[in-house]
C-alpha cells in the first residue's frame, strides 16, 4: 500500500485493517504547526474509512515526539491547538495506540497519555519536562497522568521533568506493554481494541493516594524549587486533578501554561536550554576532523585528577594515572576505585560497568607509559615550574601527534605551552570539581593551539558528557574572571557598610543555592590570598583594594575547613561572628567610611551588573565566543539560578 501523505511531515499507511501514523518532523519531531495539521488528516482519514478499525502513532527515527515546538512559543497560534488534537484522539471513535518508538518528552508524552494504550519500545522515554523550561505541561499532562499513575508518582514525574525508561514505565502503568520494536505489540493491540469500549484516560478517577505519600513527593519537588514557580504551580495542577473533573482541570491548566509560558522564568530557561545546544560551535572549527583519542593520560591523580579520571573511563576510555611514587600511585587507584565505588552504591553505574573501568585503569609511577596516550591532562600543582617542568618531559615521552592539556584554573597557559616543544599541540582543559559531576568545562583554545586539537579536546569534553565552553587566555577564563569581579563588588559594599550575611542573605533570595561569602568560606580563602599576594606587586595602586579578606587569612580564618572564616562554624553551623563584624568595622574606620544602609535589591542589582560588565568585557576581548556561553558558565559553575538566565540575559532585560 502506497504511503499516504497528511502532511509534509506526517504519514500513514494501512496494515491490514489499521492506519499506521508516521511523525517525520527531524530533529526530534517536534510538534510543530504541520505536525498537528498531519495529525488532524490521519484521523479524518481514520474515521472516514469503514475499512480501518483502528490507528497507531509512532515516531520516525529515534525519537517519538520531542514535545511541544518551542521556537514557536510567543509566535501568533496556528491551528489546530495541541489541546484540540489530544481531546480529538482521546475520544476517537476507534482505538488509538501509541507505539512509543523513542523519547514521548512534553506534548509527545501527553499525546500518548491521550491514546488508548501505549507501548514502550526499547528505546521510549516517557518524561514532562517543561518545568525545567519554566512552564507546566499545557495539553492535559497534569490532569491524565494522574488518573494513569496516581498522585505520587505523578507529582515526581512532573515536577521533577525527569524521564522515565521502558521497564519503570510498564511499572507505573505509563506502557501497558514492551517490545523491541513497539509496531509488533501496537497493531495486535489496537485490533484487540477494535469495537470494545476504550479506557479513555481522562475518563478515569485519579486512583485514592495515602496524603503521607502525596506530601512527601510535594515536599521533595518544593524543596528544589528554590523560588522557581513552575514546579509549584504543576503541583498544585496536579493534586486537584484528585477533585476536579476533566474539564475543569484542564481549562485552568491551559490557563497556568499559558501565563508561565509568557513569564521571566520561562524565557529564562528557555534562554538556557537553546544556549546549551549552541555552546561548544565554535565556527573556525567547522569541517575540521577532531584528532582521534582513545586512551587517555592523566598526570596527578589527587581529587581533581581522580574526578577526571572516572569521567574518562565511566566513557569508555582506557585511563593512564601517573605519579610521583609508587606509593601515590596506589593511593590514586584506591582514590579512584572508591569514586566508582560510590557510584554503585549510588546505582549510579553498574557493578560490572565499574569492574570493566577498573579493567581500562592503569595508575604507575612510571611516567614512560604515557607513550601510549592519545591525550594527556595535567591535574598537578598549580605552580607555572612544576606544570611545565611536566610538559617539558612530556615531549620526550608522548607522540608528536598526542595532544597536552593543562588543568590549571589561575596560570597562562600560553606561557606553559611556549616553554614545550610543541605549543601547537598545548590545549586548556578547565574542569570544575568535582570533575565527575560538575558538568562544565572550560575549554580553552591557547595562542599556539592547532585547531584540530582544540577540536580533539572540544569532543573529548562532548563524549565525556561535559557542557564544554570554549574560551580564550585570560587570567581566571571565563567563570573565574567573572568570580573576581563579583567578589570584588561584594567585598566593596561590605567596606561601604553591607553586612557579609546581608549580603549572601540577598542572593539566597535570588535564587543563588549560597550568597558568595558562605561559597568563599567553604572552598577556602588560601588560594585567592595566595593569588592577591602573587599579584601585590603588579597591583594598580590607584585601584580600591580591600584588606579585610587578607586579614581574615592572616588570622588563620581559612574558611569552613578552619572552622572559621567569614562565618564562624564551631557550632556545626554557619553562624556570624562578632570578631569578623569588629574587623570590617575597623577596616572600614581605617579609610574613614561612614557605613551606610544597603537593600537587598541594591546590593544584588550591583553584583549582577558587575558579573555582566565583566562578561561584556570578555565579549569585547574575544575571550567568550556568545554571551549565552557566560551565562552556562556562571550557572553551571557558580550556581547562578538557571531560571534567572545568566548575568548576561538577566542584564539584557
Ligand atoms: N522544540 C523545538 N526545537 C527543539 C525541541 C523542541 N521541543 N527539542 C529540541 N529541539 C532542537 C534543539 O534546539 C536542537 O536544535 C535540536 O532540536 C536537537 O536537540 C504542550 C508545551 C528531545 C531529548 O522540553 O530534551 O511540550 O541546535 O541537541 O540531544 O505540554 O532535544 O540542532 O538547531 O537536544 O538528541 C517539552 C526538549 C516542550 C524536550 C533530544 N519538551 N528537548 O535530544 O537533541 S514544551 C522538551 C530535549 C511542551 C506541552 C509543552 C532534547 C531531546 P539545533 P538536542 P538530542
Amino acid at each position: 500500500m502506497d504511503a499516504l501523505a497528511f502532511s509534509t511531515s506526517v504519514s500513514g499507511k494501512i496494515e491490514d485493517d489499521v492506519l499506521l501514523v508516521s511523525i517525520d518532523n527531524p530533529p526530534v519531531n517536534a510538534l510543530s504547526a504541520h505536525v498537528r495539521q498531519g495529525l488532524t488528516e490521519a484521523l479524518d482519514h481514520a474515521a472516514t474509512l469503514e475499512a480501518i478499525t483502528g490507528v497507531v502513532i509512532t515516531g520516525a527515527g529515534r525519537i517519538f515526539i520531542g514535545g511541544a515546538d518551542i521556537t514557536e512559543f510567543g509566535k501568533p497560534p496556528v491551528e489546530p491547538s495541541l489541546p484540540e488534537i489530544i481531546e480529538r484522539i482521546e475520544n476517537f471513535a476507534k482505538p488509538v495506540v501509541a507505539a512509543v518508538n523513542g523519547a514521548a518528552l512534553g506534548g509527545g508524552c501527553e499525546i500518548a497519555l491521550a491514546c488508548h494504550g501505549r507501548i514502550a519500545g526499547e528505546k521510549a522515554g516517557f518524561g514532562l519536562p517543561e518545568v525545567k523550561l519554566g512552564i507546566v505541561p499545557g495539553a492535559g499532562g497534569t490532569q491524565r497522568l494522574p488518573r494513569l499513575i496516581g498522585l505520587p508518582q505523578a507529582i515526581d514525574l512532573i515536577g521533577s521533568g525527569r524521564t522515565v525508561k521502558p521497564a519503570e514505565a510498564l511499572e507505573l502503568g505509563l506502557a501497558d506493554d514492551m517490545a523491541a520494536d513497539p509496531l509488533d505489540a501496537a497493531l495486535p493491540l489496537v485490533r484487540t481494541m477494535a469495537g470494545q469500549p476504550l479506557r479513555r484516560t481522562g475518563m478515569l478517577p485519579v486512583p485514592v493516594a495515602e496524603q503521607a505519600a502525596v506530601d512527601t513527593a510535594t515536599r521533595k519537588i518544593l524543596s528544589k524549587a528554590r523560588g522557581q514557580a513552575a514546579p509549584a504551580e504543576a503541583v498544585r495542577l496536579i493534586t486537584a486533578a484528585a477533585h476536579n473533573n476533566l474539564e475543569t482541570g484542564l481549562t485552568d491548566e491551559r490557563a497556568t501554561f499559558l501565563r508561565l509560558r509568557d513569564s521571566e522564568e520561562s524565557a529564562a530557561l528557555r534562554h538556557v536550554f537553546f544556549a546549551e545546544r549552541s555552546a561548544g560551535k565554535v565556527e573556525k572549527l567547522d569541517g575540521v576532523t577532531p584528532r582521534k583519542i582513545e586512551t587517555v593520560g592523566i598526570v596527578g591523580t589527587g581529587l581533581m585528577g581522580a574526578g577526571i579520571a572516572v569521567a574518562a573511563l565511566t566513557t569508555g576510555y582506557r585511563v593512564i594515572g601517573v605519579e610521583q611514587t609508587n606509593e601515590a600511585a596506589e593511593q590514586g587507584r584506591e582514590r579512584i576505585a572508591g569514586i566508582l565505588e560510590k557510584s554503585v552504591q549510588s546505582k549510579r553505574l553498574a557493578p560490572a560497568m565499574r569492574d570493566d573501568c577498573l579493567a581500562r585503569l592503569t595508575v604507575t609511577a612510571d611516567t614512560s607509559e604515557l607513550a601510549a596516550a592519545d591525550l594527556v591532562i595535567e591535574a598537578v600543582f598549580d605552580d607555572l615550574d612544576v606544570k611545565t617542568g611536566l610538559f617539558q618531559k612530556l615531549d620526550g615521552i608522548v607522540r608528536k601527534d598526542a595532544i597536552l592539556a593543562t588543568n590549571t584554573s589561575y596560570l597562562d597557559p600560553d606561557l606553559i605551552a611556549a616553554r614545550t616543544a610543541r605549543p601547537e599541540r598545548v590545549v586548556g582543559l578547565h574542569f570544575f570539581s568535582p570533575a565527575h559531576i560538575m558538568r562544565l568545562v572550560e575549554v580553552v583554545d591557547c595562542k599556539a593551539t592547532e585547531p584540530q586539537v582544540l577540536a580533539g579536546a572540544l569532543a573529548f569534553a562532548k563524549r565525556l558528557g561535559k557542557l564544554p565552553i570554549v574560551c580564550g587566555v585570560t587570567e581566571g577564563f571565563i567563570g573565574n574572571r567573572i568570580f573576581s569581579a563579583y567578589r570584588r563588588e561584594a567585598e566593596f559594599m561590605v567596606e561601604d557598610g553591607a553586612a557579609p550575611e546581608q549580603v549572601d542573605a540577598a542572593l539566597e533570595a535570588y535564587g543563588f543555592p549560597m550568597g558568595i561569602f558562605a561559597v568563599n568560606d567553604m572552598a577556602g580563602l588560601e588560594i585567592a590570598w595566595a593569588r592577591r599576594k602573587r599579584q601585590a606587586a603588579s597591583r594598580d595602586p590607584d585601584a580600591r583594594y580591600i584588606e579585610t579578606a587578607d586579614r581574615l587569612c592572616e588570622a588563620g580564618r581559612l574558611g569552613r575547613k578552619a572552622g572559621r572564616g567569614w562565618y564562624d562554624y564551631s557550632s556545626g553551623e554557619r553562624a556570624v561572628d562578632p570578631q569578623v563584624t569588629a574587623l570590617i568595622e575597623a577596616a572600614r574606620a581605617a579609610k574613614n567610611i561612614v557605613p551606610r544602609a544597603f537593600t537587598d535589591e541594591e546590593i544584588v542589582t550591583r553584583l549582577l551588573k558587575a558579573m555582566a560588565d565583566e562578561g561584556a568585557a570578555l565579549l569585547a576581548e574575544g575571550i567568550a565566543i556568545r554571551s549565552s556561553d557566560i551565562d552556562l558558565v556562571m550557572i553551571n559553575g557558580y550556581g547562578f539560578p538557571a531560571h534567572k538566565g545568566g548575568p548576561m540575559f538577566s542584564a539584557s532585560r
